[in-house]
């Protein structure tokens, strides 16, 4: 029997987790259940007679506090958890490498980037941000996107976000913040989500939030995939060359299979059907052998090009569009590897934007430098103590050698009686070396002041910017997302500042915000600190403007039914495949289907467990008893309802016409009779889903609200 992905990723004999295991960053090996001395012992290494009984008294007496083996093991499984992070906890892991294309010497003395023979392993964490660690992987949030860079040279974190700017500009509103966007304080509700009230009363008392609350209100905020979206650094960061010549850098992470995301509608109904959906599906890809890869990118600028720019390099909420500053690909990290264990790397992984190299150096954005501080700190009590560092995912994978001594957890063994320096006792070193990191000397003068720069003051020209280079189906969602974001917010005078906001960054935008709520004129007037202005289009800003035509990396969801066509299916098999993309069967049974050849073919999902939600494209390949019955079935219906209504192609059999009738389906270029003839066919299924969506199709059927 082929082995589906769902199979292969649900995997798990102990036979499997032996052969699989990696060694972890430092080359070591970790003691299994499964190493090739069987024997179970205890943490002390006592081996174990009986993993199923404790010891008691009798048969039927009292358990007996003398038992050692069962209290070991009952203290660790009570201390299993540790503080889940404060923001970023739901996260997803996976190792990988970056490679560059060509010396960047010019730029930066990074080790990392200066040879592209050399390959660098990293390990990468993508995360939403307000849900907890069991929440939901398509809330409307932001993704963290964070790499660690084993260099030669100590570890470099790019702890970055899939969108260039942020909430606010400085650190001291950070708690704020997220106080704000987290379940409420009293009711502890709603989880994983903007849309509610404190949100909205922080965000719309904070003019700072305007920009970075367009993208969150766009389709970036529910990506298809985690293979699928971008990264970026969001503070300007310092390159430095061997000469010590600095340059202004900005960093970006460009996925190559492009960027999309899902409806919300999608999005909603996705989190029901399976709430791991993003964890499952690049887990699944790498485990398959479809490695994630992202080219990595980067505006570079001098002092010139920031002074002649119209906002403040050290502003988080502001971007420099790359049609002012146009990306130069470095290289291309791949991700090749699943964790071998969640909770070693995935969730003890400590990442740092304080963690840099020679050759990379921070600027004075004042959102940076607060991180500077925070990452550490928070550390020190999720990982309990300073010695998180020795953890294997943490460890730099080139020398590491200093005084520093002891504390909790301390893991390595440093002999000798030297932990001083300098030191005559120990002529061998460690010692500094000129090669060693040096900051910018960047002249720093003024009062101390709590102060926030003038320079930072425009809070509505780059939001207005952004909204007018979405297309029309993106200024749409927006509006939508607005709409039913504030729909959840109780407090009235609260949607009315927010309105207000949105009329300063585009009429057009408010009033349809305002429509969209039944609150036509209700908006707060707000003076603006600084009056927007009107700066070009940028197209790079939309999704839709950039996309390719490619369906590698997607998922093609077949519906069948005894009675499908043997050599269609097939042939939609391949046609598929061809592209990179992969096919799931979905029956009405899980044992699958009998084609009219008489084969019995298994099944990937039925038909409530395999929503047309979890993909990307489908074909209805039902014979014609089949949708007899399929017609009856709501789960089918609504299956290829919903298909439509989130604007998928749709390959049909001329016998699906039924199905199709039931479910409303209203012929047009996005539904296509895979049988061939004139139009259509497979090459012209496989055309339009390489588009992903007919946008045409969705004026027809809905309206912003
Ligand atoms: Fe973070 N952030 N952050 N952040 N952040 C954390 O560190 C913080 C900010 C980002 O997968 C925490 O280890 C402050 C911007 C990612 O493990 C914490 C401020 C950006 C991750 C923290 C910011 C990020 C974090 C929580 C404002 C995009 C997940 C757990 C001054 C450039 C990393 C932890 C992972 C995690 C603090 C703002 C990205 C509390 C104080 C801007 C991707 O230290």
């Amino acid at each position: 029997m082929a082995r589906t992905p769902a199979s292969r990723s649900d995997s798990n004999s102990p036979a499997d987790a032996y052969a699989n295991r990696n060694p972890g960053p430092g080359g070591e090996t970790h003691q299994t259940a499964t190493s090739p001395d069987q024997t179970l012992t205890t943490n002390q290494g006592a081996p174990i007679s009986d993993n199923q009984n404790s010891l008691k008294a009798g048969a039927r007496g009292p358990t007996l506090l003398e038992d050692f083996i069962l209290r070991e093991k009952i203290t660790h499984f009570d201390h299993e958890r540790i503080p889940e992070r404060i923001v970023h906890a739901r996260g997803s892991g996976a190792h990988g490498y970056f490679q560059p294309y060509e010396s960047c010497a010019k730029w930066t003395k990074a080790a990392f980037l200066q040879d592209p023979s050399v390959q660098t392993p990293v390990f990468v964490r993508f995360s939403t941000v307000a849900g907890g660690a069991g929440s939901v992987d398509l809330p409307r949030d932001v993704r963290g996107f964070a790499v660690k860079f084993y260099t030669s040279e100590g570890n470099f974190d790019l702890v970055g976000n899939n969108i260039p700017v942020f909430f606010i500009q400085d650190a001291m509103k950070f708690p704020d913040l997220v106080h704000s966007v987290k379940m409420e304080a009293d009711r502890a509700f709603p989880q994983a989500a903007s849309a509610h009230d404190t949100f909205w009363d922080f965000a719309s008392l904070s003019p700072e939030t305007t920009h970075m609350l367009l993208w969150a209100m766009s389709d970036r905020a529910i990506p298809r995939s985690l293979r699928m979206i971008e990264g970026f650094g969001v503070h300007t960061f310092r390159f430095i060359n061997e000469a010590g010549e600095s340059t202004f850098v900005k960093f970006h992470w460009r996925p190559m299979l492009g960027t999309a995301s899902v409806l919300w509608d999608e999005a909603l109904k996705i989190n029901g059907a399976d709430n791991d959906f993003h964890r499952r599906d690049l887990w699944n890809a790498i485990d398959s052998g479809d490695f994630p890869e992202w080219e990595f990118s980067v505006q570079v600028f001098d002092q010139a090009t920031a002074d002649a720019f119209e906002f403040d390099i050290l502003d988080a909420t502001k971007l420099i569009p790359e049609e002012v500053v146009p990306l130069t690909k470095l290289g291309k990290m791949v991700l090749n590897r699943n964790p071998d264990n969640f909770f070693a790397e995935t969730e003890q992984v400590a990442f740092h934007p304080g963690h840099v190299v020679p050759g990379i150096d921070f600027s004075n954005d004042p959102l940076l430098q607060g991180r500077l501080f925070s990452y550490t700190d928070t550390q020190l009590s999720r990982l309990g103590g300073p010695n998180f560092h020795e953890i294997p995912v943490n460890r730099p994978q080139c020398p590491m050698r200093n005084f520093q001594r002891d504390g909790l957890m301390r893991m390595n063994n440093p002999p000798g009686r030297a932990n001083y320096e300098p030191n005559s006792i120990a002529p061998e070193g460690p010692r500094e070396s000129p090669r060693g990191f040096h900051t910018v000397a960047d002249p720093v003068e003024g009062g101390k002041v709590r102060e926030r720069s003038e320079t930072f003051s425009d809070h509505y020209s780059q939001a207005r910017q952004f909204f007018r280079s979405q297309t029309e189906p993106e200024q749409q969602h927006i509006i939508s997302a607005f709409a039913f974001e504030l729909a959840k917010v109780a407090i009235v005078p609260i949607r009315q500042r927010v309105l207000g906001h949105l009329h300063l960054v585009e009429p057009k935008l408010g009033k349809a915000v305002e429509a969209a709520l039944g609150m036509e004129g209700q908006a707060e007037q707000i003076k603006p600190a600084k009056a927007p202005i009107d700066l070009p289009d940028s197209p790079t800003l939309s999704i839709i403007k950039k996309a390719v035509p490619i369906l590698k990396g997607r998922k093609v969801g077949v519906l069948v039914t005894d009675g499908a066509d043997d050599k269609l299916l097939a042939d939609v098999r391949s046609a598929v495949e061809a592209e990179g993309a992969m096919v799931e069967l979905v029956a009405p049974k899980i044992g699958g289907v009998k084609t009219a050849g008489g084969k019995q073919l298994p099944a990937d999902h039925t038909i409530s467990g395999g929503p047309s939600v979890v993909f990307d494209a489908v074909v209805l390949a039902v014979s014609k008893d089949g949708v007899a019955a399929l017609v009856k079935e709501a789960a089918a219906v609504e299956w290829v309802q919903n298909a439509f209504a989130h604007l998928k192609f749709i390959g049909h059999t001329s016998t699906a016409k039924p199905l199709m009738d039931k479910a409303s389906v209203v012929p047009d270029a996005g539904v296509i009779a895979i049988e061939g003839g004139s139009e259509g066919g497979i090459d012209a299924f496989i055309t339009g889903a390489k588009t992903h969506r007919l946008w045409e199709r969705e004026p027809t059927l809905r309206t912003p609200g």
